[in-house]
């Protein structure tokens, strides 16, 4: 399957993998960008010389196209965009803030510029500053969200902009790649399929408790404007209590802290912040990135084959 966005990017699947914190690492990163997707290392709050190291790797590994995530609201961000426009890298995703900023620094290294969104007027602004495409992340999504679903998102989006759109929230099989297709998105985001993944190197406890997940134990909590999507445990309902009680930002802030390495490094997946989308419950097995890639395509080439004989 070819959209636009596969020659832009260079990729043989439009599928971009989400680029998570902590567990977005150079090694799955290249085991996506080796399988045809466009694999993203997660830099989330790291300093630079760590995602430098982390770029390192997924070029010894691959010369396929790769991605950073750029995590707009780390205490590192400039460093960050500086070692992502050194090293070339030829996507850069950005999320949790404006990169504008940054925009002529990495167009001038070569890099394509793909911010993720949740709104409509943020795409719109960031479609004249010069961006390169947008992903739409729907309210679906592992991690910080947004207010709207996908469904209502992404043709919003499509529809206000004349540059690609990639779709995000809520996909981790072909039939959600063909429903991102018809809502006029060029390709798909993954994130929560590919923690379930071989070549991820979080916890096994972290890997399990996604497989374990039932459909709505992916819930919403957190500080007021820093809420995030996480599997329930005893922090999410620590969360809830303290919101009950009108507990300070700081308060709610304090709790967080480290919470999602305590999870995906140390696989305490009761007090860390397991961070899952919606998705968490369709998943049920732990495969090889490859294998998730082409079943993906597969079914959704079937599911196109499927509508197209209901004419
Ligand atoms: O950023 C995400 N997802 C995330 S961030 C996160 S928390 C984290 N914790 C520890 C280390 C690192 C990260 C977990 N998941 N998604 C992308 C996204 N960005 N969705 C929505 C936005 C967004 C929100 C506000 C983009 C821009 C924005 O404001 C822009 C402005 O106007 O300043």
């Amino acid at each position: 399957m070819r959209t636009p966005v596969n020659d832009l990017v260079g990729i043989k699947y439009p599928i971009f993998q989400g680029g998570m914190a902590w567990v977005a690492t150079g090694e799955l990163a290249a085991a996506v960008s080796k399988a045809g997707g466009l694999g993203i290392i997660g830099a989330g709050n790291a300093p630079a010389d760590v995602v430098r190291e982390e770029i390192k790797k997924v070029k010894s590994l691959t010369s396929n196209p790769f991605g950073v995530n750029v995590y707009y609201m780390s205490p590192f961000v400039d460093e960050v965009i500086q070692v992502v426009a050194e090293e070339k890298v030829p996507v850069v995703t950005t999320g949790a803030g404006n990169p504008g900023k940054h925009l002529p620094l990495l167009k001038e290294n070569g890099c394509l510029v793909f911010p993720v969104v949740a709104s409509v007027a943020l795409a719109k602004r960031l479609e004249r500053q010069g961006v390169d495409g947008l992903i739409a992340e729907g309210t679906e999504c592992g991690g910080h969200v947004g207010e709207l679903t996908t469904m209502v998102l992404v043709p919003q989006i499509v529809d206000a902009v004349d540059i690609p759109v990639i779709a995000a929230g809520g996909i981790c099989d072909g039939r959600g790649v063909a429903a991102a297709l018809s809502l006029g998105a060029v390709g798909v985001q993954v994130g929560t399929r590919f923690i379930a993944c071989d070549e991820c190197q979080c916890s096994p406890e972290y890997k399990k408790a996604i497989l374990r997940a039932k459909e709505r134990d992916a819930v919403v909590s957190g500080p007021k404007g820093h809420k995030v999507r996480s599997l329930k445990n005893k922090l999410t309902k620590q969360y809830e209590k303290l919101a009950r009680n009108n507990a300070s930002f700081e308060e709610m802030e304090k709790l967080g802290e480290g919470a999602l390495r305590r999870a995906v490094k140390e696989g305490d997946i009761d007090n860390g912040s397991v961070m899952a989308g919606q998705v968490a419950a369709m998943i049920t097995e732990i495969k090889p990135a490859k294998d998730i890639i082409e079943e993906m395509m597969q079914e959704a080439e079937e599911v196109i084959s499927r509508l197209n004989s209901f004419k």
